[in-house]
């Protein structure tokens, strides 16, 4: 067996106007929390320092920079290091990089026990639009204020294990997890703030979206024999509404725990990366079974062209 005891550290509504410091310490009271139900692994959600400020629509550059994190760790998240080394706790969270040179991504970290940045991800499929919209009942600005993400899909021996990451959106996308499968993953960790409701879609149900994570995830799972990891930011965040449902899903696609609240709420399991095995050598066994000579069209055509028309 290899265990990885991981603990998925859903985050409540975090407002507008809340400190990163105020966030950082919800984050070390999971991490505590973590640490005394022994968790090697704690795993926060998609910008996981701020409100979801995408929703927001900006024209001034310096008020959408002030949402980004121009190094990291840095003067607000610096404590969080610190007890995460302390605790020899290993942790991947989400947060907005301005990068030296002037670019905006979405980014997710993970470090080893000692705090140390391990591995660096930026999420690649940016959902939402640029300009304001008035036909929305409320703005996802996410292509607004981000480049889609330069460093593809990779993965990280670390902790025993193959671990990759994802962020949000990217969790729709069968391609995001078959990339990182194709190098072995074992476990995917994903971040996400999902609005309860669906802008272009106002009589779209809760229970539907929740229903689409679940679905997401678990097939990700199952297809690849990983395991994932998916953590929300949940609540009412000045106003607005994001979906909670934090989970665990096992490399049969099974979930094996699930958040029950929209608030701060931790969830601890132990995840036998061996238990990866059995799929990536049966059913899963891509070196046995994929016909690549077949899925050309996923690498070089972007949108769906039917056939004309006789
Ligand atoms: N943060 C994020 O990627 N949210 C999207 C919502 C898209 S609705 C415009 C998601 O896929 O959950």
């Amino acid at each position: 067996m290899r265990v990885i005891n991981v603990a998925a550290a859903q985050l409540g509504p975090i407002q507008k106007a809340d400190s990163r410091q105020a966030v950082v310490k919800r984050m070390i009271a999971l991490m505590d929390e973590a640490r005394s139900k022994g968790a090697d692994l704690i795993v926060y959600p998609e910008l996981a320092l701020t409100t979801f400020f995408p929703r927001w629509y900006m024209e001034n550059q310096a008020e959408v920079d002030a949402w980004f994190e121009r190094e990291m760790p840095n003067a607000a998240t610096k404590p969080l290091f610190e007890r995460a080394a302390h605790h020899q706790i290993a942790m991947n969270f989400g947060y907005a990089e301005l990068t030296p040179d002037g670019h905006h991504f979405n980014t997710s970290i993970l470090t080893d026990k000692s705090g140390k940045i391990v591995g660096k991800y930026r999420k690649v499929h940016l959902p939402g639009h640029s300009e304001f919209d008035t036909e929305r009942a409320f703005q996802h600005l996410e292509k607004r204020y981000f480049e889609p993400g330069d460093l593809g899909f990779n993965v990280w021996r670390t902790l025993g294990g193959i671990i990759g990451m994802a962020i949000c959106n990217d969790r729709r996308w069968p391609e995001t997890y078959r990339v990182m499968g194709l190098q072995g993953v074992e476990m995917v960790l994903i971040g996400y703030n999902t609005p309860s409701a669906n802008p272009e879609k106002r009589v779209e149900a809760l229970e539907k979206r929740m229903f689409h994570n679940r679905l997401s995830l678990q097939a990700g799972a199952y297809q690849n024999s990983t395991w994932v990891v998916g953590v929300a930011k949940a609540g009412v965040e000045d106003g607005h509404p994001l979906f909670g449902g934090s989970l665990i899903v096992n490399p049969d696609g099974e979930i094996v725990v699930e958040a029950s609240t929209e608030a701060d709420e931790l969830l601890v399991h132990p995840c036998d990366l061996d238990a990866t095995r059995f799929g990536k050598n049966t059913i899963f066994n891509f070196a046995e079974h994929r016909r690549i000579e077949h899925y050309g069209l996923i690498s070089s055509r972007t949108g769906a062209v039917p056939p004309p028309e006789t």
